[in-house]
């Protein structure tokens, strides 16, 4: 706001100082800046293989896949999809992707064919690279959906089915035949997550070359790192790839600084205790339901976690009590939040006490705000910045954040407005200390475990059914889960005899198993502003008044 005098903008920066970042080359260069000195050290550990590659192999074979890509056809600025559990193939075709300048757009490998399809098309990929157990969900598609074969290709980790490639084909190409000259801009984009952001359907977030560097070297460049990792570190990379927090704040970080990440490829509480113990896993990046599962599991005490000397929880609240539950069971550990977005680039505040120089921080805080960015709270009422201990909605700036939305000039324009503040719909407060602690949220998005669920999405969805009128979705609480969906439904005409099972199971059927609803209430009308909106503040207090 052009009228708002000096003295009223409250912008508030890390407690670290800022640092040079060298964004101006690709991120590939920037991740393997460092390899002459990494080159024997252990970059990657596959879990229930227990096959390892040192950086040196690692990015060789990136070399190769990066040959191979452009062998079956992929170009500069083409979406490679990933439609995979946490592997070291994940690794080696986001890195082959960048050296080439093609872009990755990560999908859920449990989404249904209908999620898979929609992010298929949105993102326009020419490639799938996946596990042959998912490849059907790609296949029989409709009218004007793209098509194995014609419009993309498939390519397999594993046995490859009809019409699929084998992971070979990629991997066994001659890094000589690297294309030579490709130029890569710092503005070009490198990764494309999909994110719901403040409101609507889930959106394809571009993430380029700068961005994502800049996103690395805030937590661990400089001579103090805000997230210092050694390089005799083990990281645990339990959470997905394909979620920003796995991507950035475990591969990323740890590619950059020379630590050893140990690739889960799914959750499994035994086979993780084993392989922290087996590992002697150092660090730890968690959401708070793993938080919940390794404070509550009794075999937790059967097993030597002595490793573990830092724990870092995101994605979603960690309350006070299981913070200090799981402590309790790793004491030697230091324990802090990160608090981030897709759209962000993806953290927004990183807990100090992670600095190779530790600053003491408060349990329940997310932090102080990552170093050369800008962190302001804003009143939602009218939009003028607030002074410390004063909640309202966080925005930060800075060369992270996403460029934009694909194709979404609106959402983008909604999102970061005119003065490069990206807009999180995350109402927090900024404390005397610098620690910034979120308080609550007010764009749709709901957290079942961490992941999105778009209400949006689950609206269109109901609303497509011949009996429902109209719908509404909005979050419940939940002790395991943090949140979960339920539904509002208001039954057409014809839909006198409509139940809360039919709807749950039409949903069940079209969507991940995060995205189920867990209650659905009836209801005459949904309450919406003159202008149509849902209002869903009246819904979320109807429900805290609704007896469970
Ligand atoms: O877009 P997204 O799914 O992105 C994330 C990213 C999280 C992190 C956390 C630490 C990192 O180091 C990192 O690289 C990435 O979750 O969802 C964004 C929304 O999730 C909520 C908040 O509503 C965001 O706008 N959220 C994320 N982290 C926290 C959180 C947190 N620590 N506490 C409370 N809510």
């Amino acid at each position: 706001n052009q009228n708002q005098s000096s003295e009223e903008l409250h912008v508030f920066r890390s407690k670290l100082p800022d640092i040079s970042i060298s964004n101006n080359i690709p991120l590939h260069v920037y991740l393997f800046e460092r390899l002459s000195e990494f080159e024997e050290r252990t970059c990657l550990i596959a879990g229930n293989s227990g096959e390892t590659f040192t950086f040196g192999e690692t990015h060789l074979i990136c070399q190769k896949i990066a040959a191979g890509l452009t062998k079956v056809g992929i170009k500069k600025g083409d979406v490679i999809m990933t439609f995979l559990q946490n592997c070291s193939e994940f690794v080696f075709t986001f890195l082959a992707s960048s050296m080439i300048g093609a872009v990755i757009t990560t999908a859920n490998p449990f989404y249904t064919k209908s999620e898979a399809f929609k992010q298929l098309k949105a993102s326009n990929a020419k490639l799938i690279v996946t596990q042959s157990q998912y490849v059907d969900k790609f296949r029989d598609p409709a009218e004007n959906d793209p098509k194995i074969g014609e419009d993309f290709s498939v390519v397999t980790i594993d046995d490859p089915p009809e019409n699929c490639l084998h992971f070979s084909v990629l991997s066994e190409a001659k890094a000589e035949d690297m294309p030579k000259g490709v130029v890569i801009h710092p503005d070009d984009p490198v990764a494309l997550p999909f994110s719901s952001g403040t409101t609507g359907l889930p959106k394809g977030v571009i993430l380029t070359h700068k961005s994502l560097i800049t996103g690395v070297a805030q937590l661990v460049d400089g001579d103090n790192p805000n997230f210092y990792l050694k390089h005799d570190d083990v990281v645990l990379c339990v959470l997905p790839l394909f979620h920003i927090f796995a991507l950035n704040s475990v591969l990323l970080v740890s590619l950059r600084a020379g630590a050893s990440v140990l690739l889960m490829q799914k959750f499994e509480i035994s086979a993780l205790l084993e392989l922290i113990q087996k590992h002697r896993v150092s660090v730890a990046a968690v959401v708070p339901p793993l938080v919940l599962a390794l404070a509550k599991n009794p075999m937790v005490d059967s097993f030597d976690l002595s490793s573990i000397r830092l724990v870092m929880s995101g994605a979603a609240p960690l309350g006070k009590e299981l913070e200090e539950a799981l402590h309790r069971r790793v004491p030697q550990a230091i324990f802090g939040q990160g608090y981030g977005m897709t759209e962000a680039g993806p953290v927004v505040t990183m807990c100090p006490a992670f600095a190779k120089q530790p600053l003491s921080t408060k349990s329940g805080s997310c932090g102080s705000v990552v170093r050369n960015a800008d962190l302001k709270v804003v009143d939602p009422e009218n939009g003028g910045s607030l002074d410390r201990n004063q909640p309202g909605e966080i925005c930060i700036r800075g060369s992270q954040i996403m460029k934009g939305y694909l194709n979404d000039d609106e959402a983008t324009a909604r999102t970061i407005d005119v003065d490069g503040w990206l807009h999180t719909g995350d109402i927090g407060y900024v404390d005397d200390d610098d620690e910034i602690y979120i308080v609550d949220r007010v764009k749709e998005l709901i957290k079942f475990k961490g992941f999105q669920v778009p209400p949006a999405e689950l609206e269109s969805l109901l609303i497509s059914h011949p009996e429902i009128a109209d719908a509404a979705v909005v979050p419940q609480k939940d002790g395991a889960a943090g949140e979960v969906p339920v539904a509002f439904v208001v039954r057409s005409a014809q839909g006198f005899d409509l139940t809360e099972e039919a709807i749950k199971e039409f949903i069940a059927k079209q969507v991940v198993f995060y995205k189920k609803l867990h209650k659905v209430y009836f209801i005459h009308a949904i309450p919406k502003s003159p202008s149509g909106k849902i209002l869903r503040k009246d819904l979320r207090a109807k429900l805290a008044a609704t007896p469970q």
